[in-house]
């Protein structure tokens, strides 16, 4: 049995959940404590990684534990037949979707995770604390109004964390636009995203772009529909998951408020991830650093630069 250690709501878990699910393998999940990770403590971390992270998973058979997505892949590939269906073709077909894994991890699953945390920041950040909070204390953070106290903090944590404070002035709606535009044209001739035939890229994709499903620029993007249309067809298929939590509670929000959404402008942005390697790269800091004092600012201006409530896209807001 293959046990899943978790954050249900993270895209890059929910790879994995689709990989376990379409290989057809016995496995369950283990939603970890997202602040001290315990359930993981007894596991040495890898080689290539100074911090834990899920997915992570435990291979009772193998007696073996592996960290971080697209290596679970492989070692998955490599000691189930059933997985190896995920990485049809021969050898250099079959690394060429290994590449674009660790192509998608990157830059894609880095950057989709920043603005859909931004977004929920910015129209539901009590969601944060039902995510973060709800088996600590006896679910005390999720009661009415500290609810909404502990959201905020968490967002400024988070903001710390993964410096969404950042991603208007370094560019990065524009980047990640640039980097999904040819994926999208590929889409739109080809059924596949690696090759002709189905393969665990498309399950990536189709993970990846979730938190990308509650941010208008990206999901309303009349250049990126066919991406989006990709997805549906591929989740159909193969999840039997419904909506997240964050859809949910977004959906939920833009019942009583107009949709969060950005002034466009014309700039040229690239992503800013160091070139892909055999790992994919991560972008977590340390949360306590001297530049923590300075939070309450960022989170208060430069997170919600260029950000208007608007209920439809017009000219210059998107
Ligand atoms: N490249 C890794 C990324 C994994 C990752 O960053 N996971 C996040 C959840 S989305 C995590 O474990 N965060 C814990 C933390 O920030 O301390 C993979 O593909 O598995």
């Amino acid at each position: 049995m293959i046990t899943l250690y978790e954050l249900h709501w993270s895209h890059y878990c929910e790879k994995i959940r689709l990989a376990l699910s379409y290989a057809g393998l016995p496995w369950q999940t283990c939603d970890i404590q997202a602040f001290s990770k315990k359930e993981l403590l007894a596991y040495p971390s890898p080689s290539h990684m100074n911090r834990r992270t899920v997915p992570a998973i435990f291979d009772a058979t193998l007696h073996t534990f592996v960290m971080d997505s697209t290596p679970i892949l492989r070692y998955l590939c490599k000691n189930y037949p059933q997985v190896q269906a995920l990485y049809p073709g021969d050898l250099s077909h079959q690394r060429a979707i290994d590449a674009m894994l660790i192509e998608l991890d990157t830059k894609l699953g880095l950057l989709a995770r920043r603005f859909g945390y931004t977004q929920v920041i910015l129209e539901c950040p009590s969601l944060l604390s039902t995510l973060f909070l709800s088996r600590v204390a006896g679910g005390f953070f999720t009661w009415p109004g500290m609810r909404w106290i502990a959201g905020h903090i968490l967002g400024m944590l988070l903001c710390q964390r993964f410096a969404f404070h950042q991603s208007e002035s370094s560019h990065l709606y524009e980047a990640l636009e640039n980097y999904l535009l040819p994926l999208a044209r590929r889409l739109e001739v080809h059924a596949f995203v690696v090759g002709d035939t189905f393969s665990m890229a498309d399950l990536a994709l189709a993970a990846y772009l979730r938190p990308l499903t509650i941010v208008p620029f990206f999901f309303e993007h009349p250049q990126l529909q066919s991406l989006f249309a990709h997805q549906r067809t591929v989740l159909a298929e193969h999840s039997t998951e419904g909506s997240s939590a964050y859809q949910v509670a977004i959906a939920k929000a833009r019942q009583s408020q107009p949709p969060v959404r950005r002034r466009t402008r014309q700039v040229a942005a690239v992503l800013p991830f160091a070139e892909a390697s055999a790992y994919a790269h991560n972008d977590q800091r340390p949360v306590w650093a001297w530049q923590t004092w300075l939070l309450p600012y960022r989170y208060l201006f430069p997170l919600r630069s260029g950000k208007v409530r608007q209920m439809l896209a017009s000219q210059g807001i998107q």
